[in-house]
């Protein structure tokens, strides 16, 4: 399986990396993590961009905050798939990063996820690389048809408490 990369722009953005680490864990799915800003080490982030597809990645997430310029910045040196993370950083709670991050010019897109979405991220993540592997395929089935199956229980339950 190609591996993921979960870059953010800062240690302060992990609380919402970890939340992507984790369902990545969860599907077993093999990752590297790394802080590259595309402001304060604008080099360490285009370097990772220009090699990751030789370097054995299929996806990449980009988790920034304020003027989050990474996803972008990222995706304008890589034809893999980049999913922006907007992470609500600062005294515009992640409105500016979601505005920053999803306003890509045509040609360049960034598939971006909701304001603080790090597991969302690491599951279209894990669709992504399931196109070309058939076992994270079934994981992601089997884990689809658990939701589906606990949200039926609490209807459930929900029905005989209330419904008379
Ligand atoms: C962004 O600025 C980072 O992604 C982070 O969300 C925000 C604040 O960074 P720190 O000042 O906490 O390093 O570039």
């Amino acid at each position: 399986m190609k591996k993921a990369a979960i870059i953010m722009g800062s240690d302060s953005d992990l609380p919402i990396v970890e939340k992507a680490i984790a369902v990545f864990n969860e599907f077993e799915i093999p990752f590297e993590v790394h802080v590259f800003s595309a402001h304060r080490t604008p080099e360490e982030a285009r370097s990772f961009s220009c090699s990751a597809k030789e370097n054995g990645f299929g996806v990449i997430i980009a988790a920034a905050g304020m003027a989050a310029h990474l996803a972008g910045a990222i995706a304008a040196n890589t034809t893999l798939p980049v999913i922006g993370i907007p992470c609500k950083s600062s005294a515009l709670d992640g409105v500016d990063a979601l505005l920053s991050t999803v306003q890509m010019p045509s040609g360049i897109p960034v598939a971006t996820v909701a304001i603080n979405g790090g597991a969302n991220a690491a599951y279209l993540s894990a669709e992504i690389l399931a196109l070309s592997d058939d076992n994270l395929a079934e994981k992601l089935t089997a884990y689809r048809k658990a939701a589906t199956e606990k949200v039926l229980s609490k209807n459930s339950e929900i029905e005989n408490k209330y419904n008379k």
